[in-house]
């Protein structure tokens, strides 16, 4: 069998802790504001929410993700960094971590490189995708807790897996879209059932 397996694995929240690095250090440096727990986090963007709750608590949230070593202290989720190891050792099967910068580019897209390096290994950063856009990256799968990703491509190639996080396990079933809840789950059947 020639055909090579490849994944695309989303970074913050999948494999780094976007949301629970963001509510530490947002409580730290605001410690009198109101603050969403991870049990009431709903939607995908934080802002958001945040914005939503009092206007001005959008460009608070938004300072949090825009300072130095914000991504670089992000811990790693449950699982995460041995699933993207083991899969990476598994034969016929390449991965790649795909993820999305924020705009506000001083420290964020050296902060993955320095996070991939620290907690999977110099030999990752050949892995790294950076984009804006992931529906133009080709791919059998896209591991990645955004529910809704588009870009200019209209017909990706890969079947986005929606990895659950506080922001999207409330909404409704979507019989079109397959799930990981965890990577307790079974991400194996998941890249087994797209090999040929
Ligand atoms: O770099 C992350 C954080 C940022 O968007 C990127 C999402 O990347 P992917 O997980 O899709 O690869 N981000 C930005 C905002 C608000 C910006 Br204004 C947000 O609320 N949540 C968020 O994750």
């Amino acid at each position: 069998n020639e055909r090579r397996l490849r994944v695309l694995v989303d970074m913050d929240g999948v494999i780094a802790d976007f949301e629970g690095g963001f509510l530490k250090k947002y409580k730290e440096k605001f410690p009198n504001e109101p603050f969403i727990s991870l049990e009431d986090r709903r939607g995908f963007w934080v802002s958001t929410q945040y914005g939503d709750m009092r206007s001005d608590l959008c460009e608070k949230a938004i300072s949090i993700w825009e300072s130095k070593n914000f991504f670089i202290d992000l811990e790693p989720l449950p699982g995460g960094v041995e699933a993207v190891k083991e899969m990476s050792e598994m034969e016929n099967t390449d991965v790649f971590i795909c993820t999305s910068p924020i705009k506000h580019y001083s420290y964020c897209p050296y902060e993955k490189y320095a996070w991939v390096e620290k907690h999977l290994g110099s030999e990752f950063l050949e892995q790294i995708i950076l984009t804006r856009d992931k529906t133009i990256v080709t791919g059998d799968i896209l591991i990645d807790d955004k529910p809704d990703i588009l870009g200019v491509e209209p017909n990706p190639s890969w079947e986005h897996v929606l990895f659950t996080a506080c922001h999207n396990k409330h909404l409704p079933p979507n019989l079109s879209q397959r799930r990981l809840q965890s990577w307790a789950d079974d991400w194996r059947g998941v890249l087994q059932s797209k090999r040929q």
